[in-house]
């Protein structure tokens, strides 16, 4: 196991091994044995290209050889920031064949994020496209590789200016030796939605991540027929692998990459490329919800419509499932691991109620109460997880591990959840200190520590307020330094936060100026008090707006 790993038990490792959860096959390994049964089937759709499962596996071949030539060796770390485009599954493809682990960020992510996990990771090499959605990020490489020493090689899809591009890699893969990898190896590190300060990165082996898109493929019933959209970005763990876009490839099916989740493009391409199964957040199925009353694409190819990564209301999955021809099927899953699915041929009451039950009957689910005693069925409490595909510990962070896992190995999700008499899960809320803005996740005290930052405020609290549309929204408390007469502007509280290179999302929707914090019985800030007040205030408002 790679330094700042931690393993399962050798013990439960036999015992996944020994149920044939774990199949002791590689990434390349799975991609090899695809492209021999059906060499030409589409594999991805990507704009106005096309890869089939031979061009993937010889390009991702190509570039792996390339990637070797340049000094990226096996263990080495490759964060990839790409959009929704083919060349992010070659990419991944070839760090697999080299047994280089890419970390995965998003779009969205930007210097504060950036900077942070390539340090963390001692990144070796930084992968992006040129421009997107407006943005250049061969800006942020420049200012990367001056930051962080580590970083010594950017690779651009697209125009690459001073830096290379990726394309030029590409080299004969007989040309080099290709080091051994392990199925018990980590493959890639995965970025959590963190709860504290830092996020953190979490190592996923071959072994416990093939077993989960075995699962997922299986429970959502693909096949080499099948046509995944990505909407959602595609490194994220739910379209990633839920089944995602690997679990799509692991069935020998057709990944169609789309550029974001807008009716007008996402339902032309789902009647364009026939499109079987896609997944959506919350807040993109109300759009989709409502569009569905006007628009008059077909979408009669559509089987399955998955929406998950946040809370979703039952009366907007009853719509839903009203609006569409198809199967709702819920998702609630976690980058740490456990996923857990409605079935599709539940009763609708559980598809539209539940947030289902996990992909393996070896996953443990255990709800307590806060001294960790497992509750009566039924009745709420955090919910603890452990199996063959929930990470041990996240990566190089041992003391923060202590807190995040059971002694015997649980991993504490920060969800709080009950389970009904028949099995399935509804997630009840939260104890952990994020929000879920929509499905993006925001550690309340990574934004507090950037606000704090700022020399004019003596203290913040950051606490998620109710929102129809998103779920939660990021609404920022904040206590004036008392010599300062004058308060910040919102837009210069933004301005600042932009500045410091803190991703969009993160940036509070709102700004609250108090002179001091409601506090709990033992003095610390009480965040549900805060929650409280400003839902109290916002309700008001709209009363307010409505008179
Ligand atoms: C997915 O993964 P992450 O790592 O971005 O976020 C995990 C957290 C969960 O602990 C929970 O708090 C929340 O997101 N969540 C949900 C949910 N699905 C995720 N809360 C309520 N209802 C749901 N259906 O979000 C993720 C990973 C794989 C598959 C699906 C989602």
């Amino acid at each position: 196991m790679m330094e700042g790993c931690t393993p399962w038990p050798e013990e439960e490792a036999r015992r996944y091994r020994n149920l044939g959860y774990w199949q002791g096959m590689t990434f390349s390994e799975l991609l090899a044995e695809r492209t021999k049964v059906h060499p030409l089937q589409t594999a991805i759709i990507s704009g106005e290209k096309r890869w089939t499962y031979q061009d993937l596996k010889q390009e991702a071949d190509q570039l792996a050889a390339g990637l070797i030539q340049l000094g990226i060796h096996k263990e080495d770390r490759v964060v990839v920031q790409l959009p929704n485009i083919g060349e992010l599954l070659v990419v991944i493809f070839a760090l697999f064949r080299i047994g280089a682990l890419p970390v995965f960020a998003l779009p969205s992510h930007r210097k504060s994020e950036i900077f942070y996990i390539s340090e963390y990771s001692e990144a070796k090499a930084y992968i992006i496209q040129d421009i997107y959605g407006g943005y250049d990020y061969r800006k942020m490489a420049a200012e990367l590789q001056h930051a962080v020493s580590s970083v010594q090689h950017v690779l651009v899809v697209g125009d690459h200016e001073n830096f290379q591009s990726l394309r030029s890699l590409y080299s004969d893969p007989a040309s080099v030796t290709f080091p051994v990898t392990r199925a018990e190896e980590a493959a890639f590190l995965q970025l959590s939605g963190g709860s504290t300060g830092l996020p953190k990165l979490i190592p996923r082996t071959h072994d416990d991540y093939i077993y989960s898109l075995h699962g997922s493929a299986e429970i959502c019933g693909l096949s080499e027929k099948s046509v995944y959209m990505a909407v959602l970005p595609a490194a994220h763990n739910f379209p990633l692998s839920s089944p995602g876009v690997l679990g799509t490839i692991y069935a020998g099916g057709t990944v169609v990459m789309a550029e974001g989740g807008s009716p007008e493009r996402a339902f032309a391409l789902i009647e364009k490329e026939k499109v079987t199964i896609t997944a959506l957040v919350p807040p993109l199925a109300m759009v989709w919800i409502e569009a569905a009353k006007s628009r008059k694409e077909n979408l009669s190819s559509l089987q399955v419509l998955q929406v998950g990564g946040a809370s979703f209301s039952k009366e907007t999955a009853s719509k839903l499932n009203q609006s569409f021809d198809c199967v709702l099927q819920q998702v609630f899953g976690m980058a740490e691991g456990l996923v857990n699915y409605t079935r599709l041929d539940d009763p609708e009451e559980v598809i539209v109620r539940t947030q289902g039950r996990p992909i393996s009957p070896a996953d443990e689910i255990q709800i307590v109460d806060d001294e960790d005693i497992v509750v009566n069925r039924g009745e709420t409490g955090h919910l603890l997880t452990r199996g063959p595909y929930t990470i041990r510990g996240y990566y190089k962070a041992e003391e923060h591990n202590r807190r995040s896992f059971t002694p015997d190995g649980f991993y504490r999700t920060g969800d709080l959840a009950r389970m009904t008499a028949d099995g399935n899960l509804i997630v009840m809320g939260r104890a952990k200190d994020q929000i879920n803005r929509g499905g993006e996740k925001i550690a309340a005290e990574e934004v507090e520590n950037h606000l704090l930052a700022h020399e004019d405020l003596y203290d913040v609290a950051v606490v998620s307020m109710p929102d129809d549309f998103l779920g939660e929204r990021v609404c920022a408390f904040i206590i004036l330094r008392e010599e300062r007469q004058e308060r910040p502007s919102i837009r210069e509280l933004r301005r600042f936060l932009e500045e410091r290179g803190l991703a969009a999302y993160k940036i509070p929707d709102r700004f609250e100026y108090v002179s001091s914090f409601e506090v709990t019985a033992v003095g610390k800030v009480s965040k549900k008090g805060l929650r409280a007040q400003i839902a109290d205030k916002l309700n008001l408002e709209k009363k307010l707006q409505t008179k």
